[in-house]
């Protein structure tokens, strides 16, 4: 039977030297720690057993909401190794949104920090789970003590490309979140694609600064790393001053564009400290062009920034190097995603699916093997969210230039992208309407000095009711993930609407475009 399983293409990559070290990093108390690859591949083994052990049906989902640690990197190695369906939750998520995500997914394990248990195990047990384990980011929690008395060695369980490895929320701009399931093909694939795409070398250090639960740092950079074997400097939390030490030690770092921005900040940040740096990488969210020159004026190095999302993991990369498919050409275009990876297909159609020219804007599409396997459980969005010929509805808007560079100029799905998170206007809306004296309100991202990209809410009372734009700012805390709460919220007593009663945030974000101008990172 053909073996499919990701962890395995992952595990022939480490080095024959086993007792190299794979992740360099440093517990909680700020004590140095190190793992060699025996270390991956055996505490991994022991976690996949635990799981095995458990007796769970095939398919079953593994819900995670932990700190993150290297324990929680082999936790999820050990997910695909014993071939359950990783379900990774961003830990700012609060009781409602976990209720959802378990209610949705009904996971037969549930993870989370031993100081979350209280809180968590009753959400997860009403959704059926039967499993809740505990891990925190200090090696304690019930996990581990009960993978300690597991083999050390483990056989991947035998998968096919098309088997779901993965399933990542993605909110929707209408409704609830809808989880994209990643197969063990599409993971691999963009992990093979990226390796050969990144120039990955031998002797690459790769700067893991990133959370552990979305596509960037789950995927994209762990999988890079450990498909070329390479050493993690692996921080638990970013801190610009640690990476850029860490600088001379390492030759690849992935980053969203606030911490480049933030980087920018330290005077340390200098052409010597980056020198033995191969490579910088960004995306999730547009990189400026004045952070993209800065950057190259600061460090002599030029940002290469890529496309992706969560239902296709990269699409786009700008050159590492001469691309044939692109006339050899080898510039890496500030404000531009790139070119398509090769084998991921992309185009700009009109609204009637027709291929604008080159230059002209319209909504990106796109196939390839990296493309998702559908919404979980949710066949109708999946089958709203793709053409009848196959192309996946990206919701981003863009041209492809006659160089064959794309670039991205908005979205067509109403959603606000601050420091990587995506926050969808919708879900915050339909929160503060259901407020006592509540008529109204609007979500809208205006520029950030620091976070590209803030909400700012603006209400509008019932007549008669008066309200208070911090109340509900304090009203929202505590309820929805901190980095969803609007940064201001505006009491006004109407909304711009155009002729056709439609809500203009065209103009709100206009009249609110300066707001933060000033705001130092
Ligand atoms: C934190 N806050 C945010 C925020 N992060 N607000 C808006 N947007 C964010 N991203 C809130 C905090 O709750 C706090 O509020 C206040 O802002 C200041 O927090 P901070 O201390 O400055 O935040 P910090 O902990 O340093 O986190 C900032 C950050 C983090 C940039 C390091 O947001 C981050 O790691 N972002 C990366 C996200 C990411 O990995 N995205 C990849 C998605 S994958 P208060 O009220 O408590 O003071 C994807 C596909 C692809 O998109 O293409 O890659
Ligand atoms: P997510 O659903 O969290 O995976 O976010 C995916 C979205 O992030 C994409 O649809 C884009 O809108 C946005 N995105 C990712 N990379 C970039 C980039 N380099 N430039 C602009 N937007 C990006």
């Amino acid at each position: 039977m053909t073996h499919h399983n990701l962890f395995n293409a992952l595990r022939q990559a480490f080095p024959s030297d086993l007792q190299d070290t794979a992740v360099e990093t440093f517990t909680s108390s700020g004590q140095p720690l190190n793992y060699s690859w025996k270390d991956l591949d055996e505490r991994s083994a022991q976690m996949a057993n635990l799981l095995q052990g458990l007796n769970l049906p095939e398919g079953s989902r593994i819900a995670v909401q932990v700190e993150k640690s290297v324990e929680a990197m082999l936790l999820y190695l050990a997910s695909l190794r014993a071939g359950f369906i990783f379900l990774p939750l961003n830990t700012a998520y609060q009781n409602a949104e976990i209720e959802y995500f378990v209610q949705n997914a009904e996971p037969a394990v549930f993870v989370c920090t031993p100081a979350n248990l209280a809180r968590i195990a009753p959400i997860a047990q009403q959704a059926g789970t039967q499993h809740v384990l505990t891990l925190g980011d200090d090696q304690s929690g019930t996990l581990l003590e009960q993978a300690a008395g597991c083999a050390t060695t483990q056989t991947p369980v035998s998968k096919q490309p098309d088997d779901v490895a993965a399933i990542l929320y993605t909110s929707g701009t209408t409704g609830r979140s809808k989880g994209a399931m990643l197969t063990h093909g599409n993971l691999q694939s963009n992990a093979v694609m990226l390796k050969d795409y990144w120039g990955w070398q031998r002797g690459d250090v790769l700067i893991h600064a990133l959370p552990i639960f979305h596509v960037h740092g789950l995927f994209v950079a762990i999988h890079a790393a450990l498909i070329n074997g390479s050493k993690m400097i692996w921080m638990a939390k970013f801190d610009p001053k640690a990476v850029i030490a860490a600088m001379p030690r390492a030759t690849v770092f992935m980053g969203v564009p606030t911490l480049y921005v933030r980087m920018l900040a330290e005077p340390m940040l200098t052409r010597e400290q980056a020198r033995h740096m191969r490579l910088f990488i960004a995306g999730s969210a547009p990189l400026l062009i004045e952070t993209f020159q800065e950057w190259q004026e600061r460090t002599g190095h030029t940002i290469l920034e890529r496309y992706g999302m969560s239902e296709t993991i990269m699409l786009t990369s700008n050159p590492y190097a001469a691309d044939a498919r692109y006339g050899n050409q080898t510039t890496r275009r500030g404000g531009t995603v790139g070119f398509p990876l090769p084998e991921v297909q992309l185009r700009v159609v009109d609204d009637q699916g027709q291929p604008m020219p080159a230059g002209e804007i319209g909504n990106i599409q796109v196939k390839g093997p990296n493309v998702f396997k559908g919404y979980w459980r949710m066949p109708e969005k999946t089958k709203e969210e793709f053409t009848a010929d196959g192309w996946f509805k990206t919701g981003d808007v863009g041209k492809i230039d006659a160089s064959d560079y794309v670039t991205i100029v908005g979205r067509s799905k109403d959603l606000i992208i601050s420091g990587g998170y995506n926050v969808y206007p919708a879900e915050i809306e339909s929160y503060i309407n259901d407020m006592p004296g509540v008529a109204e309100s609007a979500l809208v991202g205006v520029p950030h000095p620091d976070f590209g990209e803030v909400g700012v809410a603006v209400v509008i009372p019932k007549p008669g009711a008066t309200l208070d734009g911090e109340q509900i700012l304090n009203a929202i805390k505590g309820q929805l993930a901190n980095f969803k709460v609007p940064k201001r919220c505006f009491i006004e007593q109407e909304l711009p609407r155009n002729t056709m009663g439609k809500v203009q945030k065209n103009v709100l974000r206009e009249s609110f475009k300066d707001m933060f101008s000033t705001a130092k990172p």
